[in-house]
Order: structure tokens, then C-alpha cells, then sequence
């Protein structure tokens, strides 16, 4: 047999191995990072298949290399199956995942220097929403809102005033921390006031957007963007949907504007994802998920734990870990080695350093992908305490980390070799 035929396991045991260990982990714990999802068995075969040699600079019937014709018809699917769900008027699928998808649109509608709005990352926004650090800190002039003091929620009323004062070319709407619904059509009002564009980042909530559990700013936004991983459990990638109006505009930033060739195995795990959240299973999961998250809040707080906001809406729970006097980065990394895998967060107004914030993330859309449910939940999350109010006690993560290991054996992970 050639070289080039040897499967991995034995063209290259240690990176097999470490494979191997990664499947194993993902297995046997409770992956909580409310980023995170299991793509299905058929979404990580088209991701991982020939389609990948393909370079396709361009766009469906219009590319700049020959040998397209499967290829077209691969990237069609995904765009006319995401244009379906969502009820979009213009899809591309070509975004190498959030953070590009974002990028284009500020090369589609900003010049450098221009004013734009975005969630402030310590109140839950992302960093291309024009954090410090970021480049769209450094390009363009960032205003960042932020939540009301009394509730943590967003301050619309800031939004505005803000809005007025710096005239945006853009504003962001969307969060990666946050555990409310997003108002769209209140960001519509302010963002018509002042002429700016409305971009809606849903990387976070696609899944639960396409089920109907969180509503849609698609027809409210002008721009939205998604990763197309995490509740929409597809392949690590970004897609973004806008009116007919700018269709132009974003296909011309994303390519030839910021990237090259689109990786086309992902945008067949995307069709692939699509297909599979049009179902009425898809739509069951995202409820549950929800479900999850607010047996998860509830039990938390009988707990005793400060839960940011008071619950949820969505997928995730902000918890506030000063009550209990153990930091977020203790806390996290406590319930990591007791197999419960979430992150440590600032929480709004968090008077510590993002590096050792007051707060964990923790999400429900991978547990759901097992099949949990509210008697599965109840029991993380009194784990959860049992670890928390012990986090240097390495007995009881020990005792924990199994307890876990043997519910997930109960629950099979979607597309995990066991
Ligand atoms: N890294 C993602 C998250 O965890 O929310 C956002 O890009």
C-alpha cells in the first residue's frame, strides 16, 4: 500500500492518538461551553471529505477556476437550504467562520476611522463588535453600550443616546455572554433614527432562531451573521444573510475582499446541518435546550448561586460566583477536572480582570445533543454545587468525574465513536 493510502492510525499513531483521546474526552464529560455543540456523524463526513481539495474562487457559476460543477452544486445547496430556514433573501456561505463573517461586514459598509456600536465584551459582546484589542478597535472608532446596572439587561435607553451622539455607520446587535432575548426590532427604531446600518450577529442563537425559540432579526437587520457550529451544530464555519439591496456589497468583501478560496467541505457540512435543522427533531432539541438552560438557572439559584440576570431565555446561564467566594477561574477549572467543562466569564460590571473574572459560562446545547433533559439537568447541576463548594477538594472531583462519566455512557454522544 502507498504512503498516501495508510489510514491515520498508522501513517501517523501519536496525532491518531491524540484523536483518539480527544473523542474519548468529549465522550465522557459534560462539554458546557455554551459555544459548543456535537455535529452529527453525517455533518463531520462531508466536512472531512475530498471536497477540501477543491480550490472555487468566485462564486457558483461565476469562479475564476475550472473543474467547478460539483462544487457549484454543493455550494447552491447549502445557500438555498439556509435561504429556506431562515426565510433569507441572499445567502453566502463562504465565511471561514464568525470573525470573517463580521469583518466583511465592516469592509462591505465602514471606511477606517468610522464610528460603529457593538456590545461591550464585558457585558456579553463579542470582540469584533469593536473591542479594544480587536482590529475593529483599531480601524474604526468604537462606541460600545452596555447593561443597566439594576437588571444586567441591555440599556436600549443607552443605545439611543449613544446612537445620537456618535451618528454610527453600524451597529451591532448579538452577544456571546449573555442570557436574554435580543430586542431586533428596538435596534431597528434607534438604527433608522440615526441611519446606520443594523447588523445582527446570531452566532450564538442560530439554532434556536430556526426553531423559533428566540425570534428572528432576519427581515429586521439589514446583515445577519452566524458561525454555523454551535447551536446550529453544523462544521466550524460563518454565514451571512442580508436583503437583496446588499447582496453585492457583502459577496464583494467576503470575496475577493477578505478571503480566497471558500472551503468547500464546510459549506457541505453546512448544507448538511441545514438539512438536518429543518427537521421537527431539530426543532424538539432547540426547546430542549432552553428547557435545559432553565432548570440549570432555577436549581443554580435555589442553590444559592447569583445568576446573572436572574435566568434565562436562551442557551446559556451567567453565573456569579462571589457569593459563594471561589473565583470564576477556580471555579472553572475545579469543575473541569470533575468532567464538567465550561469557562470562566466576567459578569457585568465584574470589578475583576478577564484573566480571573467573578463568573462561569455554562451551556446546554451539547448536553442537549445527548439527550438531556430535566431530571439530567438537576443532576449537573447539583455536581456543579458539590464541586464548587469545594473546589480544591480533589476527592470529590474525583467522585464527580465518575458519576459523569457513567450518566454519559447513558447518553451517547451524536457522532462520537465510543
Ligand atoms: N468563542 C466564542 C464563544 O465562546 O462565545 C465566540 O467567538
Amino acid at each position: 500500500m502507498v504512503l498516501a493510502d495508510l489510514p491515520l492510525s498508522e501513517r501517523d499513531p501519536s496525532l491518531a492518538a491524540m484523536i483518539r483521546r480527544e473523542n474519548d474526552l468529549e465522550a465522557s464529560t459534560l462539554r458546557m461551553i455554551p459555544s459548543e455543540n456535537y455535529a452529527s456523524r453525517a455533518v463531520q463526513e462531508a466536512a472531512g471529505s475530498v471536497l477540501a481539495n477543491k480550490y472555487s474562487e468566485g462564486y457558483a457559476r461565476k469562479r475564476y477556476y475550472e473543474g467547478q460543477e460539483i462544487i457549484d452544486e454543493v455550494e447552491e445547496l447549502a445557500i438555498s437550504r439556509v435561504k429556506a430556514l431562515f426565510g433569507a433573501e441572499h445567502v453566502n456561505v463562504q465565511p471561514y467562520s464568525g470573525s470573517p463573517a463580521n469583518l466583511a461586514v465592516y469592509y462591505a459598509f465602514c471606511n477606517p476611522g468610522d464610528p460603529i456600536m457593538g456590545l461591550a465584551l464585558s457585558a456579553g459582546g463579542h470582540l469584533t463588535h469593536g473591542h479594544g484589542v480587536s482590529i475593529t478597535g483599531k480601524f474604526f472608532k468604537s462606541i460600545p453600550y452596555g447593561v443597566r446596572r439594576s437588571d444586567h439587561r441591555i440599556d436600549m435607553d443607552e443605545v439611543r443616546s449613544l446612537a445620537k451622539e456618535h451618528k454610527p455607520k453600524l451597529i451591532w446587535a448579538g452577544t456571546t455572554a449573555y442570557p436574554r432575548a435580543v430586542d431586533w426590532n428596538a435596534f431597528r427604531e434607534i438604527a433608522d433614527e440615526v441611519g446606520a446600518i443594523l447588523a445582527a450577529d446570531i452566532s450564538h442563537i442560530s439554532g434556536l432562531v430556526v426553531a423559533g425559540e428566540h425570534a428572528s432579526p432576519v427581515g429586521i437587520a439589514d446583515i445577519v451573521t452566524s458561525t454555523t457550529h454551535k447551536t446550529f451544530r453544523g462544521p466550524r464555519g460563518g454565514m451571512i444573510m442580508c436583503k437583496q439591496q446588499h447582496a453585492a456589497a457583502i459577496d464583494k468583501a467576503v470575496f475577493p475582499g477578505l478571503q480566497g478560496g471558500p472551503h468547500n467541505a464546510n459549506t457541505a457540512g453546512i448544507a448538511v446541518a441545514a438539512l438536518e435543522a429543518s427537521t421537527p427533531e431539530f426543532k424538539a432539541y432547540a426547546k430542549q435546550v432552553v428547557e435545559n438552560a432553565k432548570v440549570l438557572a432555577s436549581t443554580l439559584a435555589e442553590l444559592g448561586y447569583a445568576i446573572v440576570t436572574g435566568g434565562t431565555d436562551n442557551h446559556l446561564v451567567l453565573v456569579d460566583l462571589t457569593p459563594k467566594n471561589v473565583t470564576g477561574k477556580v471555579g472553572a477549572k475545579a469543575l473541569d477536572k470533575a468532567g464538567i467543562v465550561g469557562n470562566y466569564n466576567t459578569v457585568p460590571f465584574d470589578p475583576r480582570k478577564p484573566f480571573d473574572p467573578s463568573g462561569i459560562r455554562l451551556g446546554t446545547p451539547a448536553l442537549t445533543s445527548r439527550g438531556f433533559g430535566r431530571e439530567e439537568m438537576l443532576q449537573v447541576a447539583r455536581w456543579i454545587d458539590q464541586v464548587l463548594v469545594a473546589p480544591t477538594d480533589e476527592a470529590v472531583q474525583a467522585r464527580v468525574r465518575n458519576e459523569v462519566a457513567e450518566l454519559c455512557k447513558k447518553f451517547p454522544a451524536p457522532g462520537i465513536a465510543v
